[in-house]
């Protein structure tokens, strides 16, 4: 189903007995909440498992600054520019963190960066939109950042140390950038009319695009059993993007906002609200790479890494400069 499915060796979910007694001690030890290190004996499945998921994170933080990084120069004042800068410098933290938290588990990042660059890699869908005005940047931070938040804090509570341990700095930052997206659409809600319609429009566009984020639904989720098992995933994508909806919904109403979905409505026998059928073609698309904007973060991305090359190749040289000092 996924152009570029990565086999992480997991085809379906084995029962206990199916289980090498290396495996089922492991399982044992995930089952009562003991974190596993980095050290620490793992099926080679779990390993590649997280690899896959953690470089994908990192590369949707990295991938991630493009979109507001687009919109640093045009801030409407300079107080916004220097809450976005710590914001996407913030992001680019991110992705150095979990580039590092992957590298516990046997890869370099320069393996990382090298499938990024060459599209095999994927990164989140979400970062394949345009920022087309200042509204978007108040609406990827609440939205977007929102949505992440509530995958993440599960994260923190994850088997795998490394990537639990990151998280917990990474949600605390998240917090705060949804704040101030938010923050920045109350300030346009209570505007003029023009910006009120300016962050009307900026949520038509990323409402469907933030719900997805989730990932595809829980009975086509590739992964979402096995990760389950292993408690790299608490949540399953469903129920998290059902949770965003639900605290959503209210924040929107008091922005004065509507929600770009006519079947949106609480259903009080489930104590949930209900929501229209998601775009799963559009998803597809762009994972496959040909949202609006992938051929053009990918591009940014590599010729960021190129034109670095100098800076690089002059940290190797100097440490080679040391090192032959000392010697
Ligand atoms: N986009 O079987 P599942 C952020 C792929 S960070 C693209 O359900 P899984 C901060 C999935 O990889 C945002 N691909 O997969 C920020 C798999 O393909 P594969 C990133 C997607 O892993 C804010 C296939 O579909 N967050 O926003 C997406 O169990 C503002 C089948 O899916 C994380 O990465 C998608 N949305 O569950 C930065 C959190 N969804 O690998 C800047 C950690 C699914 O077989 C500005 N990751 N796919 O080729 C996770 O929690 C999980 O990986 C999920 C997907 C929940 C994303």
């Amino acid at each position: 189903m996924y152009a570029q499915m990565v086999d992480t060796g997991v085809k379906k979910l084995r029962t206990r007995g199916e289980l090498s007694d290396a495996e089922r001690a492991f399982q044992d030890r995930v089952d009562a909440g003991i974190k596993i290190e980095p050290k620490d004996a793992m099926p080679e499945a779990y390993r590649r498992t997280l690899i896959r998921q953690i470089s994908q994170h990192a590369h949707s933080e990295i991938v991630g600054m493009l979109p507001e990084g687009n919109w640093l120069t045009r801030a409407p004042s300079l107080k916004r520019k220097a809450i976005l800068m710590a914001k996407v410098q913030d992001e680019g933290g991110h992705g150095l963190y979990l580039y590092a938290a992957a590298e516990t588990l046997g890869i370099s990042r320069d393996e990382m960066i090298e499938e990024l660059h060459a599209g095999k890699a994927k990164y989140s869908s979400i970062f394949n939109y345009p920022t087309l005005t200042w509204a978007d940047i108040g609406t990827i931070g609440w939205l977007v950042d929102g949505a992440a938040i509530m995958n993440q804090i599960p994260l923190c509570q994850c088997s795998y140390g490394p990537y639990s341990r990151a998280m917990i700095r990474v949600c605390k930052e998240e917090s705060f950038h949804m704040r101030q997206g938010f923050d920045l659409l109350c300030a346009l809600c209570k505007g003029t009319d023009e910006q009120k319609a300016m962050a009307q429009d900026a949520l038509n566009r990323w409402w469907w695009p933030s719900i997805m984020m989730f990932g595809p639904p829980d009975d086509e989720s590739t992964h979402s059993a096995q990760s389950a098992a292993w408690k790299i995933k608490l949540f399953s994508n469903d129920t998290l993007r059902q949770r965003f909806i639900d605290q959503t919904v209210p924040q929107a109403d008091y922005l004065g906002l509507k929600l770009p979905d006519p079947d949106l409505k609480w259903n009080a026998e489930r104590g949930h609200y209900d929501y229209g059928a998601i775009d799963w073609a559009e998803f597809m698309n762009v994972v496959k790479g040909n949202g609006p904007c992938n051929r053009e973060r990918l591009a940014t991305r590599v010729k960021a890494y190129e034109d670095g090359a100098w800076f690089r190749d002059a940290l190797v040289a100097h440490a080679e400069k040391r090192r032959r000092k000392a010697a």
